[in-house]
């Protein structure tokens, strides 16, 4: 137990005899100063750069009665600075009243000695005040590293959140086109379907789907394939004026479009509205019918969900009716 000590007194024959006392037993880091204001600028008090810094003392003697500042003021100073108020402060005290003592406590000192000064009282009173500041700043590390420690696992399960959310999402989406994809199309038909059920709102699916593709990747290759397949989703997408309406990838060059209170010729509408965008993109296709480029065809069913039907027949209809778009030349719309 050599920590380094404060003592703060204007005289110096108390200095000597804590010296005298103190340093047999180990204490050999004694600083002496004979007034308060010299304590201060010991303990960077003065100076604003250091309010930061970690002090070097672990203790302080201070004497209550001094010219200037007296030891009450200063304990009440060293405690109201952030980086001091841990330094257990001991008074020296050769009042007989109780008065100083009580404003000593008052303003934070931790115990008291008398003078004349006791040598047994003293090192008693220095090492019994030194172990419990020991305990207390072990305590305050432990409470640090927990706080660290809590402050870890919060930003990890934040991370861990996230990167579920983003998971879901990606499980959700189709990576080509960045819509929907089938799983979660069918989760939302259900759930519409319910929905329309419950409200007895008319309910439309549009099943569409690229002619003559497997040409377009003969001719043109795969790649661009790939990038006919994004400029057709976004222009059937745009087609789409509802917040609520739901489009997906349903499986290769095919896309499915579910409208929630639309009737057939509201289906129809949206239906003429995307052949005329992706018409309007003019991507050339010379293996295709007649156009010269990029066609679909559209399949429709519609109906008033009831406990009698199923959205699984929704779809079988809609998957008729684009087979039947097909039979008759492509580039159609059926239902
Ligand atoms: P139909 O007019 O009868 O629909 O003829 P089709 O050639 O479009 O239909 P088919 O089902 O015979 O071929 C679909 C093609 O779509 C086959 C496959 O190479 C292509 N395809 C499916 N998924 C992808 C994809 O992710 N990227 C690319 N580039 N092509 C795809
Ligand atoms: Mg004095
Ligand atoms: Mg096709
Ligand atoms: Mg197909």
């Amino acid at each position: 137990m050599n920590n380094p000590i404060l003592v703060v007194d204007d005289s110096k024959h108390v200095q000597r005899q804590i010296e005298i006392f103190l340093i047999p037993e180990g204490f050999s880091r004694l600083f002496f100063v004979n007034s308060a204001q010299e304590a201060f600028h010991l303990l960077g008090l003065d100076d604003e750069n250091s309010k930061n810094r970690k002090c070097e003392i672990d203790l302080i003697l201070m004497d209550i009665n001094m010219p200037g500042t007296n030891g009450v003021e200063a304990c009440l100073k060293i405690n109201a600075t952030r980086h001091l108020k841990n330094i257990p402060i001991i008074v020296i005290t050769a009042e007989d009243t109780d008065e100083g003592l009580k404003q000593a406590f008052g303003a934070g000192a931790i115990d008291y000695i008398k003078k004349p000064l006791n040598p047994v009282e003293l090192i008693a009173r220095v090492s019994s005040v030194l172990k419990l500041k020991k305990e207390m700043d072990e305590r305050e590390n432990r409470e640090k590293e927990l706080l660290t420690l809590a402050q870890v696992l919060e930003k990890t399960n934040q991370e861990l959140q996230q990167a579920n959310e983003k998971l879901h999402q990606l499980s959700r989406t189709d990576s080509l086109t960045g819509l929907a994809n089938r799983r979660f199309f069918d989760e939302m038909l259900h759930n519409e379907w319910k929905q329309s059920v419950r409200l007895a709102k008319p309910l439309s699916l549009l099943m569409i789907d690229i002619d003559f593709f497997k040409n377009y990747n003969d001719t043109y290759g795969h790649q661009k394939g790939d990038e006919c397949l994004k400029r057709v989703s976004m222009a059937i997408l745009s087609a789409l004026k509802r917040e609520c309406d739901i489009i997906a990838r349903y499986g290769g060059e095919e896309f499915v479009a579910l409208l929630s209170d639309t009737d057939e010729s509201g289906a129809v509408m949206v239906a003429k509205a995307m052949q005329s965008n992706i018409e309007a993109m003019n991507i050339p296709h010379k293996d295709s019918n007649a156009s010269g480029r990029i066609t679909v065809s559209i399949g429709i069913s519609n109906e008033v969900p009831s406990a009698a039907s199923s959205p699984e027949k929704l779809i079988s209809k809609a998957d008729k009716a684009l087979y039947l778009a097909k039979y008759e030349g492509r580039n159609l719309i059926k239902w």
